[in-house]
Formats: structure tokens, sequence, C-alpha cells
């Protein structure tokens, strides 16, 4: 059948394009436009043609295979490997497409990929249009001569991108490593050969899957005179003029010399102007200043628990020389400034580094973000929408978009916009050293300006950074290079990031700081020639660190960094979400299922290693309830090893103690999970809140109280987010682990504590504290510290803590709790759970299966007999439905 019968040009009078001068009697200034995406029907085939089935476009061909049910689910068990052919084939998608003959008459006609992935050649009725070799890349081609009347085919050749990268690796001249990912992740070779989202040969959290498809739209556009294609918009603000401007920036396409007129109106702002412009043939950035009128009272842009996140609507018009309205498009613009401080400190040796929004020095809170899914294309709005609500609902106004996934899609970013959460933006290199031939970063360069152009609007966007860890792969020699062979890789790495990307983000972007790695020492990196002696300098910059063996409860080895943009500890997630990718053989922690999904060197070892440090391990009889435990604990052992970092690094906000502090970042290692597996993730794949996750709400609290001990003197810091000073005192109550009333309680005087900062507020001797309380009956085996802070009228502030004097596997008196429970439906919000426990219990954890929500708190101590916890549902639910799923765990049941 022929195409033509079936899909019908849609005429889209496409708002942002504008034909002027010339207007055809066919269309009235308008463009026609032919999506090929979503309307259009295509097939996919492999090399030998034995598999052709139609696909979906966005999409990939992974996706098409499971949709027509030639494949199982590829997370279930071990179907990465199983699947692995997948991608060692080259798949072609097809389509064929009727143009109107207005689209076809018109001067320009484009065939626009918004995204393939990766390697192509892309071909009109057998004509070869261009390739492609970049997933990052916004891909056109000018087609307008090959169009036929009729029928037309499309066709796009995917070359396998394992092989396409084995080839070109093999073609260059010396190694750039690593070859391969470590035998454990069961990944490809040699990813660094080609311009796709690192992650997809595998990762050390995440599966091989060497995604190929186009996984963005497919449209043709066409034009006669001129197209707008691209808008964005860049607050300034000029401090000698108190006065804020937009920087709006319009890229063009002309088919021949046009004159037009540009209106650009602020209605909120009582700001309008208007711009006249010749514009050449060809494709053109001009670049407008709007001056937003003085006496207009400009609301500001503020992370998250800083403030609002006011936006105004920017109306861009375009207008022919008889003042007709050809153009008519809107965008959302945001004002804030922003400025990275990196400046001397006194009483430490180096460099501060911390940043500065509307001149208020912010704590940078949250943490690291990889892709939501190994296939882009089966990312749902809603997903991205309940993680990003999910790291606000933790406290968290800081994310990084880490560089070995993707450049996030638009909506990610405008929800970042709107929930005030800050993006580090890196680009997308990791781990590895990149190759620097003439095609390589010519790509790389598109890309760059691309991407920046496309995302520099968002205010969320705060940083741009060039790469994950090459910087340190390099200076602390990764790879084992040969001293001889060094200067070849300085010299590699010196212009990929810094004469290429670097020299490309200012030139686009003079808005916001550019680093050139993380972790890197920022201004002294720049200093010693980009490549650092030691990049994890705690002096300067960002560090990374990861410390499995050492006992995560000594702060005391951790480094009192200027900013932590990684660390963190593994856990697994809940057996609800593991049950969906596996059969009972594989519920044992030490089954072929438990090592195949850990793609971290021992990095099941490491867990039970670390929480056996503190805890009793399972033992139960029963072994899936031992598996359960074992999820359980490791899951304790990781909220408590994370609580105790970050606490510490927002304590360091404000001191200097032997040099080092003004700690003013903490972005944990990782967010969300890409599959079900273990990894260093506070939410498992599908939305569910691991422990950390409840914790993380705790421990990134605007006013947190940090206890902790040092030399068994203890003692007590406020910190606070806020922005006025205000007097706080710490309340301490000593528990004995055999009973539910506290032994003593004792409080601190108030102290001031200014806004943005840590103050010291309470300091005792811990013996001293024992011996004063309840007649001397604690030991550290027997009791334990609960703690919160009141501000002056005795209101609580800020989260209820704990602080253990011994390990939990020591403590002399814990009972085994019985605890019961009821639900009751709330008016509005959710379910409310009354429990009842029998005894003090420790990590107390509700888990209502794949029943999707989340709790108002998890994991806590329970040092009353009665409590409630609010159930949030994600989708409808009942009392008896969670009544039947909730089970609860505490740390004596799994011994
Ligand atoms: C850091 C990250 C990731 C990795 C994580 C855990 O190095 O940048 O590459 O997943 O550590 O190993």
């Amino acid at each position: 059948m022929s195409a033509c019968r079936k899909i019908e040009p849609i005429l889209v009078v496409i708002l942002y394009v504008w034909s002027l001068l010339i207007i055809p009697a066919y269309s009235l200034y308008g463009e026609e436009s032919l999506e090929l995406s979503l309307n259009g029907k295509w097939t996919l085939q492999n090399t030998n043609k034995s598999v052709l089935l139609p696909a979906e476009v966005p999409g990939c061909v992974h996706s098409a295979l499971l949709k027509q049910g030639l494949i199982q689910d590829f997370y279930f068990r071990f179907n990465d490997v199983a699947y692995r052919w997948i991608s060692l084939d080259n798949w072609t998608y097809t389509t064929s497409f009727c143009p109107s003959d207005e689209l076809r008459r018109k001067q320009r006609v484009k065939l626009v990929f918004v995204g393939v992935d990766t390697v192509a050649s892309v071909s009109l009725n057998g004509v070869v249009m261009g390739k492609t070799d970049n997933m990052f890349r916004r891909y056109e081609f000018s087609i307008g001569k090959w169009l036929i009347e009729g029928e037309n085919k499309l066709e796009v050749n995917l070359l396998s991108p394992v092989v396409y990268t084995s080839q070109r690796s093999h073609a260059h001249s010396y190694r750039v490593p690593p070859e391969c990912p470590p035998a454990v992740q069961k990944g490809e070779c040699h990813v660094n050969f080609i311009r796709k989202a690192q992650s997809s040969f595998s990762w050390d959290w995440g599966p091989s899957f060497p995604t190929m498809g186009l996984w963005k739209d497919v449209r043709l556009e066409a034009f006669d005179v001129l197209q707008l294609t691209h808008l964005s918009t860049v607050p300034v603000y000029d401090s000698s003029l108190s006065q804020w401007g937009v920087q709006v920036e319009v890229y063009l396409d002309a088919v021949k010399q046009t004159a037009v007129r540009v209106r650009l109106l602020l209605a909120e702002l009582s700001t309008e102007e208007s711009f006249n412009m010749l514009v050449d043939p060809g494709k053109h950035k001009k670049t407008l200043s709007l001056h937003v009128n003085v006496s207009s009272q400009v609301n500001l842009w503020w992370p998250s628990g800083h403030g609002d996140q006011p936006s105004y609507r920017l109306m861009v018009t375009g207008v022919m020389l008889e003042e007709e309205v050809i153009l008519s498009r809107e965008t959302q613009v945001y004002f804030r400034t922003l400025e990275l401080v990196q400046e001397p400190i006194t009483g430490s040796p180096g460099l501060s580094f911390y940043f500065r929004v509307n001149k208020k020095p912010i704590f940078l809170k949250g943490s690291n973000w990889i892709p939501a899914h190994a296939l882009q294309d089966m990312i749902h709005p809603a997903d991205v929408r309940n993680l990003l609500q999910s790291a606000v609902d933790a406290n968290m106004n800081t994310l990084r978009v880490w560089g070995g996934g993707v450049y996030e899609q638009d909506l990610f970013y405008s929800l970042c916009d709107e929930m005030g959460v800050m993006i580090w933006q890196d680009f997308m290199f990791a781990c590895a050293l990149y190759p620097t031939d003439p095609d390589f970063i010519e790509t790389v360069r598109e890309e760059v300006t691309q991407q920046v152009r496309r995302l520099k609007s968002h205010p969320s966007i705060i940083v741009w950074s060039g790469n994950n860890e090459n910087e340190a792969a390099l200076a602390t020699d990764w790879f084992g290079i040969p001293v001889a062979q060094r200067p070849q890789y300085y010299k590699d790495y010196v212009s990929l990031y810094v004469d290429n990307i670097r020299a490309i983000v200012q030139q686009e972007d003079g808005s916001r700081p550019v680093l050139v790695s993380s972790p890197t020492n920022g201004a002294e990196t720049e200093q010693e020639g980009w490549v650092a002696q030691n990049p994890y300098d705690v002096h300067y910059g960002d560090t990374h660190y990861y410390s499995y063996f050492q006992d995560c409860w000594d702060w005391t080895a951790l480094p009192r960094t200027r900013f932590a943009s990684e660390y963190g500890f593994q856990s697994w997630p809940s057996f609800s979400t593991l049950q969906k990718v596996s059969i009972p053989e594989d519920w044992s922690y030490s089954s072929n299922f438990s090592s195949h999904r850990q793609h971290h060197l021992g990095g099941n070892q490491q867990m039970l290693q670390q929480a056996a440090l503190h805890y009793h391990l399972p033992e139960s009889s029963d072994l899936l309830q031992r598996y359960k435990h074992t999820l359980y604990i490791t899951q304790v052992m990781q909220a408590q090893c994370v609580k105790t970092q970050t606490e510490f690094y927002r304590r360091s906000q404000s001191e200097i103690l032997d040099g080092k502090g003004h700690t003013m970042g903490a972005l944990y290692w990782q967010l969300n999970d890409i599959w079900q597996g273990p990894s260093w993730s506070s939410i498992e794949f599908g939305g569910k809140w691991k422990m950390l996750h409840y914790f993380a709400q705790d421990f990134f609290s605007p006013v947190l109280p940090v206890c902790f001990e040092n030399q068994d003197v203890l003692l007590v810091y406020a910190v606070s987010d806020l922005s006025q000073d205000l007097s706080f005192r710490a309340v301490i109550s000593v528990y004995d682990w055999s009973r539910m009333d506290p032994v003593c309680t004792v409080a601190s005087r108030p102290a001031l504590v200014p806004g943005s900062s840590a103050e010291v507020i309470y300091k005792q001797p811990i013996t001293a504290l024992l011996a004063g309380c309840g007649g001397g009956s604690c030991t550290r085996l027997t009791c334990f510290l609960m703690y919160h802070l009141e501000d002056v009228s005795g209101r609580q502030r800020g989260p209820v803590s704990h602080l253990f004097l011994s390990s939990p596997k020591e403590a002399q008196g814990m009972l085994k709790p019985n605890i019961t429970f009821s639900i009751q439906q709330d008016e509005v919000v959710g379910y409310t759970i009354h429990l009842r426990s029998s005894a003090v219990a420790a990590f107390v954890w509700l888990d209502v299966q794949d029943i999707p929500g989340r709790f108002s708190t998890n994991g806590f101590l329970m040092v009353t007999m009665n409590t409630t916890v609010t159930f949030y549902p994600w989708s409808p639910t009942s009392t008896q439905k969670l009544a039947e799923a909730l089970t609860i765990t505490t740390l004596r049941d799994v011994y």
C-alpha cells in the first residue's frame, strides 16, 4: 500500500517560523512541517533481514523488539547478557512519506533528527543525505532537491555501536584507556570512542545495553524565507545601574536577505522593546538586549528552601514592515544572579569554593543524577517528575547531572526551574581518556554548542563542568600510562576540555562558571596547567571520596573538603523491587543472580563487612527471611553511613580546622537507579525510597542538629540554612535500650546561630553526661541518645536525631519489640498508620511492597509506645491493601 494515501501532510502554521516578503498563495506566512516520528510508520530490520518488525519513533531497537514480544523484559535476571546480540548487529529504520506539493515547493526543506543513537547513514530515495556519529546532537539535512512527488523512502542505517568503537579504537594510533570495563560489569569495550551515553556499555551500577535508534523526534521542516530555529534568554543584572536585563538570542535560518522587526514584551514588568534587523542568507544568531523597566519590581528565582521560583512571560513577536504579526512565541524568563566564589580564606591555604545565588551564599544539598532508564524512550514524564519531587521532598536543592549519562530532556530542566533544583551540569565524558582526532573534536564541538544553546535559558543550571573524574584519572594515573607517554595524554586532555569545550562554553554562555572536571581544584587546577597534582586537594574545589573498608561512623577519617560532590555507599533495593526481575532460586545473597547484578567488584562483601562493624548480620534459618533481612541491613548500613558523612559536611560549613573546612556542598552518590540492582542510590528503580532517602529528608533539613563525639567529648552543632539568625538550644535525651522513657533529658542554654551557618551549641564530656543522668545507671552499652533543637519558644526545629554510644551489635538490653499497627484513611493526604511497640525499636522499617507511594518517615528509632506515620500513595489504594502488604522490620528482628 502506498504511504501517500495514509499520511496526510500536516500544514502547521508554525508559530516559530517566519516567512516574509514572498507570500506564496498556497501558504500564508507558514512553514510546512511533516512529523515523521509520531505520525510515521516505521519498520526495523537487522543486517541479514532475519528480523523485520514495526518500530516506533522516538524509540530504539530494544524497545521495538520488546513491544513486538520478540524479547522479554530485558531487565529480567540475566537478560542483559542474553540480549547482547542486539547491539552487535546493524539495524535499519525505514519509513515512507508523501510530502505535499506545498511542502516540496518551499525554498528550503530540512530533514531534522532531534536525536540519533548513534552511528548512522541517512538516505532518502536511495541517496545518502548524510551521516551521524553523536547521540547528543541534533542533525539537519537539506533535502529539498531530493524530494519526489508521491512516496519518498527514508532509511536510517545504524551501525552496531560495539563494532564501531572496536573499529575506531583499533584504527587509533595509540591506546586510549580504559579499553574495557571491569569484567564484573559484563559490558562492552571502547565506549570512549563513541559520543553516546557512556554508561550504556555498562557501569558499576548498571547493565550494558548499547542502545541503537531514533531516540528523539524526526520531521521535515520547510520554509521559503526565514525560520526561527531557536530562542534563548539569559537574565543579566547591571549592578552599577541596579537594572535587570534579558539577553535574548534568536537563531535564524534565512533563505534570502530579509528585513524583520522583532518585538520583545515582558508585560508583567512593563517592558517592551523592538529591534530592526536585516538578516542575510544562512544561519545566524542575533543577540538582543532587553532592558527591564527600572520602576518594575523583579522577583527573583531562588533555589528550593531559600525562596520562590517566580517566572515572567516573555512574548517574542516578529513583525513585517507593514506591521503585520507573523510570529508569536512565548517563553518563561527567570531572574537570578550567580557566582562561584573562589577566594582566599583567612586561616586556610587554598581557596573557597561555593555558590552565591542572588548574592546569598548557598550550601548545596543533594545528590547525583544518572539516567533513569537504560532505554531513554522508556522514561515517562511522570517518572522524571516523581524523581525530582522526591529530591525536593528530601530537602535537596541540587542535583549533579553526571557526565556518564545523557544531557537530560527539556522537561527535566523545566521541572528543576519550577522546583528550584539547582543543576551542576557535566558534559558527557566520564572515567576515561578520550581521543582527539579531528572528527571527534568536531562532533564534540557541535554537541557542546548545541547543548549549551538548548539549556542556557534554565536558571536551574548553575555550573558547566567538563567531565567526570578524567582529571583525576590522569593525575593519579588510573590507567598505568608510561611516564614517557604522558605528555601526549595531557595534551589531548587540555585540547578536548579546555581549548574546545571550555572555550565554546565561555563563548556561548558568559553567565555561568565553567569547571573543567569534577573533582577539580578549580582555579588552582588552572594554575597547574589543567591537570592538578592532586585534584582531590581539600583546600580547593570539589572532591569525590569513597572508602568502603573504613568504619563509616568514624568521621575523623573524612576529608574536610570545600565541596563534597560525590561520596556514598551501596545498598540493595527492596525485595519487592527485585522480585520483579527474579525467580525464587535467585533469592539469596550468594545466588548467581545476586552476583550478576553486582557490578562493583567485591561490592556485596563490602556491604556486609561495613554492616558487620556495627550490626549483627541476619542469621534466620528461614533462608528467604534471611535474604530479606540482608537487603534490609544493607539499607540500614548505607543510611547511617551517608547520614554521618553528610552531617560532617554540613557542620563543617562555618569552621576552618587545621586549615580545612568551609564546606559548602554535599551531593551524595547517587539519587536514582537505572535498574533493579545494588547501587549507591537512595531511590530504587521504580521510585521507591530506600532508607537512605528517608534519612536524607532529615539530614538535609534546613535546620539540623548534629551530635557527635570528639575524643569522648559530646558536641552538638546547630546547622541553619535559614536567612535569619535564630537562637537554638539542644535538647538531649538519654535512653536505656531496655525501656521507653528517657533516663534523663538535658538542654543547653539558647545560643544565637546566624543564618546560613553551623555553630557548636553544646559541649560536654560523655562521661559527665552519663554520670549526671538517672543516678549514673547508663553506660555506653546500655544507653543511646536522642536529640533535637528547640527555639526559645520551646518549639522543635528540625528533626529528632539519634546517636549511638556503642555499636548496636554490642548494645545491652535491646529487646525484641512487638509492633502492632492499625491503618486509617486520612481526610485528604493519605493513610495514617498507628504503630504500637512493646519496646524501644531501632531502624523501624515499614514496607508496603509494590504499592507506589512513600511514608512521612521511615527507618526511625521508636522510643515511645505509640507513634503515627503517614503513607502518601502515588496511585489509588485502600486501607485493606495497605494492611495486607505492610511489613515492619526492626534491627532486633534480624538476629
Ligand atoms: C564515581 C562516579 C561513578 C561511579 C561512582 C561509584 O566515580 O563518578 O563513576 O558510579 O563513583 O563507583
